[in-house]
């Protein structure tokens, strides 16, 4: 009974949600979102290497209790609130973080990325400084 019930969490953790199945449909989708051409390709190799392009990821419960959400993996000790009341510095829920539309995340990625820049991202920091992906395909 209780593997079965597992199972189910597990399986669950990708039964929803939204997957951007080639780099270039989250290329259109940030442009919609209104993320600057100039740090694309940033955004894109943080996105990558924090959620793997899924919109419904939830992170492991990180060292201090915290965990993080979405496409942007956002924190909810600092940006949203783990609640169904909207808080933290986002004003939102976590839950509005790991949604198909993607309008809260970004707006919430944009107020992060205003107080601390890239920094703010474990997978941008450590990945994203040399190489970034090529997106050149990716343009209209
Ligand atoms: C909600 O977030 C707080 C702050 O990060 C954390 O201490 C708490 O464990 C979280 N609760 C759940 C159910 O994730
Ligand atoms: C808790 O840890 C996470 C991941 O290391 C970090 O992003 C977050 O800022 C920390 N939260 C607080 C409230 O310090
Ligand atoms: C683990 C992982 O997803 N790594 C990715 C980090 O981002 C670069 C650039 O977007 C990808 O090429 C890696 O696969």
């Amino acid at each position: 009974m209780n593997r079965i019930l597992l199972l189910v969490i597990v399986f669950c953790v990708y039964c929803d949600g939204k997957y951007f199945e080639t780099r270039c449909d989250l290329v259109y989708e940030l442009r919609k979102q209104g993320f600057p051409d100039d740090k694309m390709a940033d955004w894109v190799c943080l996105i990558e290497n924090e959620s793997g392009r899924r919109t419904e990821v939830i992170g492991k419960v990180n060292r201090n209790g915290s965990r993080d959400y979405g496409l942007f993996q956002i924190n909810d000790g600092l940006w949203c609130s783990n609640t169904t009341v909207p808080g933290n510095d986002c004003t939102v829920t976590c839950a509005d973080l790991i949604t198909d539309d993607i309008t809260a995340a970004s707006n919430c990625a944009k107020i992060i990325y205003r107080r601390q820049k890239f920094f703010a991202w474990h997978g941008w920091e450590k990945r994203c400084q040399t190489t970034l992906p090529d997106i050149s395909m990716c343009n209209k």
